[in-house]
């Protein structure tokens, strides 16, 4: 118990107003203040990046007034909590996303300016934290944002990699990878918790023994103990008093010599311990749908988990809860399986180290967590080869193997006599050598289990997952995902933000549904033509960004039309790019054809070792080469490949585009995220019945959605009966001439063998179904041009798109997710009394 006087969270803190105030006058002199104290630095030696961290400080100093706070509260009332488990999060720069959540972006703009400095400018300093590759981890950072505002008690968990995704360049067209340095210059946004660093434990064996009480048990005997030292950074809801935390846990040696190699005169022996622990939260595996059994990805996922799970002991035991509340005090959500370990690491702490028996073990276990599955690509779904398993976590695999004992037993039960069905579900996949299988830990150890939209749960429930909804039909749900408004709007757009505002004020920034009330404005010729300044406008800002980034000028006119994504065959970038030289050859062949102006912007990371993705890279730069330099199609189209796409990237993508191209194979995608930012934003999709576009089609009406291609059904029965991609190449004229330009080696000075492992792939097993759709895009596209033209039809549809995709929200997601799932509340945290209200 503290002495009274230190009762109040902010007991003893100095409430100067340089420290915490909120008038331009208070921020202009913490400013003054930090670049002097903390940067060491004077205005005439210091660097843009001082200034960015002088004012990185100051925010931050106004965001552990709200996060003490929310500790306390939290703390006071023993909190429900969810614990976000995820690999990732792909968090994107902080300093603008805290403004914003302050509501002093503009006072900060006007302290900063009266500096003659350019806020702007220093926002640009912030290096991307790019800890995730893609969907996934973007979804997990825009679900602690709508935890935060909508005041749910929340940790995410994750790794702190020292080296986050690659940064991509690019050498004659060919994507280059570098080492992403992101700490190199200091991290304003964390702190170090050295106080709270747990020790994991790795490799050895298990042996038995008897207790005192003549109890067996089972002793794991590891052989490597690294020490997880977390680091918090503070996430402050949308103008809330709320600010959750996200623990990131870096590895270190648990002694920084070995000092019996050391006294022994071995200097690099006793520094070789510390530099294979720290290996481990060393760099982010740059895959995504794809999974490769690699032992340090298996290290970091226990890793995490392992440091996780004690943190959430501790503070379960620090609140003097009992072991047996652990699943009233915490709801686990595990982002895919990365942390699926967590199951049998939970049942061992639980076992061994508190010594409770197997059936409360498992209840407790069962009770805490729930899984999201996020891809119904095979090669994604993790398998751990058993020896590489067990040597790594000896102990967990006997875990795993009773796990599996005891639901086999259930399944003999459901369906007696089904032997197939036995090793179909099982834990151990042994059809050749030996793996365990991550999912079905995953589903057997969770109370819930969920897909990411209403197809994808489909065929969770029919084909990936089958036989675990026929043994659990009451563990499966849908959680269509979504994105957070305040970064992908009111941070990213300010310009469209201010008009909804001024039009149905601002209460849809955390109600998205309201943006409904834009329909009304739908057909209004003055709403419709700000709407359409507004777009020009974005389109301007990226077109000079464009032209500093790549030279390359394009006609802010023109259709921007826009495909961002991880590359990969399933998600077809390469169709769109037959639809540009489908276009390039009507030109040629017809130089009065008239088209649609358009320019084509592409951006997306290959995973290093994902050849043919590196090579859809080469084909759009060197198609880009020759389209954007022949005169006979100047002005109608050009194509541009934008580098090292990442969430500050897309930030200045997403408002600025007319046309989202979401074109994956029905069946593959699991919902998409992207198509979701950019309808926000008003521009329309051209897509599949695949993943969350079925959901927003319906939305935003069948009439404001260009739909093309296969469906699902109509893929899986072209696969039954036999696809014949030849077929296509020979009867359709336009295609075989797109085609045989790439073979001819036209985009490519001449060289033949280039992209022949591409074209290969298509003419004989066109596994993507490029050649079926092919016709069925061309067409559609079409129809988007002549739609373009038509200047207040297609207001019009973007308006409606913007007005109709509220549901899309995180918020909507993580409500539900609240409900269905976690069972939790919110909890509120008062706002500290010297804010004054947000402007
Ligand atoms: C991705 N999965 C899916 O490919 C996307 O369709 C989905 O929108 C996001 O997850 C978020 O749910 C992955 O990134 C992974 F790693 F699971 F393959």
């Amino acid at each position: 118990q503290l002495p009274q006087a230190l009762q109040p969270t902010d007991a003893g803190v100095s409430k100067s107003s340089h420290r915490t105030g909120m008038t331009v006058e208070d921020l202009k002199q913490a400013f003054l203040d930090n670049l002097f104290y903390d940067q060491g630095k004077f205005p005439a030696l210091a660097t843009q990046h001082d200034y960015y961290m002088a004012l990185a400080y100051a925010v931050r100093d106004r965001l552990l007034q709200r996060w003490n706070q929310t500790a306390a509260t939290y703390t006071a009332e023993g909190s429900r909590t969810v614990a976000y488990f995820s690999a990732e999060f792909l968090m994107g720069p902080q300093l603008g996303k805290n403004l914003t959540s302050l509501g002093i972006y503009d006072r900060v703009r006007d302290a900063i300016a009266s500096l003659d400095l350019d806020l702007d400018a220093l926002l640009d300093e912030e290096p991307e934290p790019g800890l995730g590759n893609g969907g996934l981890g973007r979804l997990a950072a825009c679900y602690l944002d709508s935890l935060a505002t909508l005041e749910i008690p929340a940790l995410g968990y994750g790794i702190r990699y020292e080296f986050g995704i690659f940064q991509q360049d690019l050498q004659d067209g060919w994507q280059v990878e570098k080492t992403d340095k992101w700490l190199r210059l200091g991290n304003p946004w964390e702190i170090k918790r050295p106080e709270w660093g747990v020790e994991v434990k790795f490799g050895g064996h298990t042996d038995s023994y008897l207790d005192q009480d003549g109890c067996y048990r089972v002793r794991w005997v590891p052989e490597q103990t690294v020490m997880g030292i977390p680091y918090d950074t503070p996430l402050l809801g949308y103008q809330t008093a709320t600010a959750n935390t996200l623990r990131l846990w870096t590895a270190e040696a648990p002694e920084s010599f070995n000092f019996e190699s050391f006294n022994s005169g071995d200097y690099l022996g006793a520094v070789y311990e510390k530099m294979i622990s720290e290996n481990i939260s060393k760099v982010l595996y740059p895959n995504d749908d794809s999974a490769q059994g690699k032992r340090l990805r298996l290290t970091q996922q226990y890793f995490f988990v392992s440091c996780s799970l004690r943190d959430m002991l501790r503070i379960l035991i620090g609140q003097e809860l009992p072991l047996e509340k652990f699943h009233e005090k915490f709801a686990v959500q595990l982002n895919d399986t990365h942390p699926a370990i967590a199951v049998a690491e939970l049942m061992r702490l639980l076992l061994d180290e508190h010594h409770l028996n197997w059936e409360s073990a498992w209840s407790i276990t069962q009770r805490t967590f729930a899984y999201t599955n996020h891809t119904l690509l095979p090669e994604a779904l993790e398998r751990w080869p058993i020896d590489l398993f067990g040597q790594l976590l000896p102990r967990h695999l006997d875990v795993i193997y009773e796990i599996n004992h005891r639901f086999i037993d259930e399944v003999r039960i459901k369906f007696p006599g089904d032997e197939a069905r036995l090793a179909r579900l099982s834990l151990i996949d042994e059809s050749g050598e030996r793996y365990i299988r991550m999912a079905h830990l995953a589903c057997v150890g969770s109370h819930t289990i969920n897909g990411v939209a209403a197809l994808h749960t489909e065929l969770l429930k029919q084909d990936v997952l089958q036989d675990f909804y026929a043994m659990y039909p009451h563990k499966f749900q849908n959680k269509t995902n979504g994105v957070t408004p305040r970064r992908f709007m009111v941070l990213s757009n300010a310009k469209l933000t201010n008009l909804i505002t001024e039009k149905i004020g601002d209460q849809w920034v955390k109600h998205l549904d309201q943006l409904q009330q834009l329909e009304a404005f739908a057909d209004d010729p003055d709403f419709q033509n700000t709407w359409r300044e507004i777009k020009l406008s974005c389109k301007r800002d990226l077109a000079v960004f464009i032209q500093q980034q790549t030279g390359i000028v394009v006609d802010p006119h023109s259709m921007f039309d826009i495909l961002i994504k991880r590359f990969h065959e399933y998600k077809r970038q390469h169709l769109d790019v037959l639809h540009i030289i489908t276009l390039y050859n009507r030109i040629k062949a017809n130089p009065d054809i008239d088209i649609t102006p358009r320019t084509f912007i592409f951006g997306g990371k290959a995973a290093p070792g994902y050849w043919m993705a590196k090579l859809i890279i080469k084909l759009i730069n060197s198609v880009a080469d020759v389209v954007n330099r022949d005169p006979d199609v100047r002005g109608r189209l050009k194509v541009v490949f934008m580098k090292n796409f990442n969430v500050k990237l897309a930030q200045r993508l997403y408002p600025a585009a007319d046309l989202s191209e979401q074109i994956s194979t029905a069946g593959k995608e699991a919902s998409g995220t992207g198509n979701m930012k950019f309808a926000l934003n008003g521009a329309l999709t051209i897509g599949t019945l695949d993943g969350a576009n079925v959901e927003i089609r319906e939305q935003v009406g069948a009439e404001n959605f260009f739909l093309f291609g296969l469906t699902t059904e109509q893929v899986y029965k072209m696969r039954a009966e036999g696809y014949c991609p030849q077929d296509y190449y020979q009867a359709n004229p336009e295609l075989r001439l797109a085609l045989d330009r790439i073979a001819s080696g036209f985009f490519s000075h001449g060289d033949t063998e280039v992209f022949k492992p591409l074209l290969d792939g298509l003419m004989n097993h066109d596994p993507y179904f490029l050649l079926a759709d092919y016709q069925s895009y061309i067409d559609c596209q079409k129809e988007v041009g002549l739609a373009f033209k038509d200047t207040a039809r297609w207001t019009r549809m973007s308006i409606l798109n913007t007005a109709r995709t509220g549901t899309f929200s995180s918020d909507r997601a993580i409500q539900e997710y609240c409900d269905d799932i976690w069972n939790i509340q919110p909890v509120k945290v008062a706002q500290p009394d010297d804010v004054p209200t947000a402007v």
